[in-house]
């Protein structure tokens, strides 16, 4: 858990979850049990509210029209940018990139910046953890370039253990990209030690935060990487948003993404300039909702002590891992030391998915499968695990429906 947030408080969950106006409906007849935030956070009524009002009362096209209407849009659309910038602490507001996710992101970085730094031989470091947003974008880099990936070993706990993360690091490492959670274990990794490995070999940093920003308080300043990215509907924000920040320096010498309008300066058939970043990465008519949803995300979190919520999911973790323990049969996967609120699991005799099935006649949503996580798993030695993840509505008593219906699933199932 980042420092910053391992402050308890008193922290009323009733009272956040009914903002959540999904956590009052059933499934198959039970009250239902979210635990896969990890996959995809549900939303409060303050988001899903800002979407409404903003397609009821503030709708146009962004940066085009002269008229009122567009200029309230673009405002708003422009709103949501300082509020991710303020929530990442970004140096300015021109780092931060609005894309449909953090794989748009991770794929635009590969495409620009990859395409144009990254020659045959140069090495790109990632983990075992990472989900395949994070390595298919740089297979294709290396099958485009020639480059070589080197892949980070992780322990049997979920831990990743500096001093074999630096074994991978060498003088032809020009980029290291790596999750900031892990989506599979929860591990948190070390990113400020691996930052400080990366610089030192003169390489940059890319941080898969599609995790991280749920968990842990993050400074791109102070994190020291180069490239940060995450989704918005991870963040209780909407689908079809997500962030790239990025150092200015990178953005202005990376070349577009994609063409058309918006991301010009001049055009003529013989030549074109480009619009300064972000807009030069935000080509065509951008997720304007989307955005503002996003910001409006962010806007409820800040409501909230986020100290308080870091503890109350740090002790939804703890509780999981005791209670999963115990359960006859079942391995945890993932105990890595100061992890996030992600546990996989497997139980003997059982297979993840139809786990999960069973779950499901409980009301307990469960994630089953290789979470887009296949290298890990190979790893790991399993084909696929169970999954809870934990987020600032869940509660011990979810905890105890998880539980309670394993044990009935194992009555079913075994
Ligand atoms: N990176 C990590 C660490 C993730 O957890 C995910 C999504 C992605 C990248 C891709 O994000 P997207 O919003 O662009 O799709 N993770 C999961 C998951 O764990 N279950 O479903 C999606």
């Amino acid at each position: 858990m980042n420092k910053k947030l391992v402050k308890t408080a008193a922290y009323d969950v009733t009272k956040v979850r009914a903002d959540f106006p999904i956590l009052a409906r059933e499934v198959h007849g039970k009250p239902l049990v979210y635990l896969d935030s990890a996959a995809s956070a549900q939303k409060p009524r303050q988001v899903i509210e800002a979407i409404s009002r903003a397609y009821s009362h503030e709708y146009a096209n962004v940066h085009r029209g002269a008229y009122y209407l567009s200029e309230t849009a673009t405002t708003a659309y422009e709103a949501a940018r300082e509020k991710v910038r303020r929530f990442i602490n970004a140096a300015r507001l021109k780092e931060v990139v609005f894309t449909k996710g953090a794989t748009e992101a991770i794929n635009l970085v590969a495409a620009t910046w990859g395409r144009s730094f990254i020659k045959a031989g140069d090495e790109i470091v990632l983990t075992a953890v990472e989900h395949h947003s994070n390595i298919v974008p740089w297979q294709l880099l290396r099958d485009a370039t020639g480059c070589v990936l080197r892949i980070a070993p992780v322990a049997v706990n979920g831990s990743i253990d500096i001093q074999e993360f630096a074994k991978v690091i060498g003088p032809k490492t020009k980029l290291v990209a790596v999750a900031h959670v892990s989506n599979v274990l929860g591990t948190v990794l070390p990113v400020r030690e691996i930052a400080e490995l990366a610089h030192a070999a003169g390489a940059k940093l890319l941080l898969d935060g599609c995790q991280g920003i749920v968990h842990e308080y993050v400074d791109v300043q102070d994190l020291g990487c180069d490239f940060y990215v995450f989704s918005g509907h991870k963040l209780y924000g909407p689908t079809g948003i997500g962030i790239l920040w990025a150092r200015e320096a990178l953005l202005e010498a990376m070349p577009p993404y994609q063409g058309g309008g918006d991301m010009i300066d001049s055009v003529t058939f013989a030549k074109t300039t480009w619009a300064p970043p972000p807009a030069k990465f935000e080509a065509g008519t951008p997720p304007i909702v989307q955005a503002i949803g996003l910001g409006a995300a962010i806007d409820y979190l800040n409501t909230l002590d986020r100290a308080a919520v870091a503890a109350h999911e740090s002790a939804l973790l703890r509780y999981a891992m005791t209670s999963l323990a115990q359960v006859p049969g079942v391995r945890l996967i993932g105990t890595a030391p100061g992890k996030a609120a992600v546990q996989s699991f497997v139980m003997e005799g059982a297979h993840p998915h139809d786990l999960a099935t069973v779950l499901d006649r409980s009301g307990v949503c469960v994630r089953a499968g290789h979470h887009c996580a296949q290298p890990l798993m190979e790893i790991l030695g399993v084909n696929a695990t169970t999954r809870a993840s934990f987020a600032l509505y869940n509660t011990m008593g979810e905890v105890d429906a998880l539980i309670a219906a394993l044990r009935k699933a194992q009555e079913v199932l075994l």
